[in-house]
């Protein structure tokens, strides 16, 4: 019974420890097998001389946490759509556009390239329910005449 009162105080000190460390470095030690580490130190030398174990590690955290964002239909998300596709195809512009229009909420920039007489390169930047991007994305990537497009997810930046 006299124990508790020092171990809320713990409890309470490790939390307010870990607000304001938030930013700082911990060292934690990983096991895995080798032949993993192996792979994983030449993924490292792959990306070059400015990055190193510490570095890709924090890299793949945070792919995963924004990952895991967009499997929460709810969690509010960013993200980008690339599209290539040509202004002359029937119907295309006003089928995009009108699209566009459905969704003026979360579409929140639009830039739109002339590449040559008849390509366009459209980006879109949206902010909104993961369902409901991948809802947009779907409906403009899969609309008839566009030659190549694709959904770069990505986070408001708010939990990382
Ligand atoms: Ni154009």
């Amino acid at each position: 019974m006299a124990k508790q009162p020092d171990s809320q105080h713990d409890h309470d000190h490790n939390h307010a420890r870990e607000a304001e460390c938030s930013n700082n470095l911990v060292r934690f030690s990983v096991a895995m097998p080798e032949d993993l580490l192996i792979s994983f130190d030449n993924l490292v030398a792959r990306r070059g001389l400015i990055h190193n174990r510490s570095e890709v590690v924090r890299d793949l955290v945070r792919n995963a946490l924004v990952d895991e964002e967009w499997t929460n239909p709810d969690d509010e998300v960013v993200g980008t759509i690339t599209m290539v596709y040509s202004h002359h195809a029937s119907n295309l512009t006003e089928t995009l556009d009108s699209i566009q229009h459905r969704y003026y909420r979360q579409i929140i920039s639009t830039m739109h390239i002339h590449l040559d007489s008849d390509n366009c390169l459209e980006v879109i930047a949206l902010r909104g329910k993961a369902e409901d991007v991948h809802r947009i994305s779907d409906a403009l990537l899969g609309t008839k005449g566009v030659k190549h497009g694709r959904l770069t997810t990505t986070t408001t930046g708010k939990f990382l």
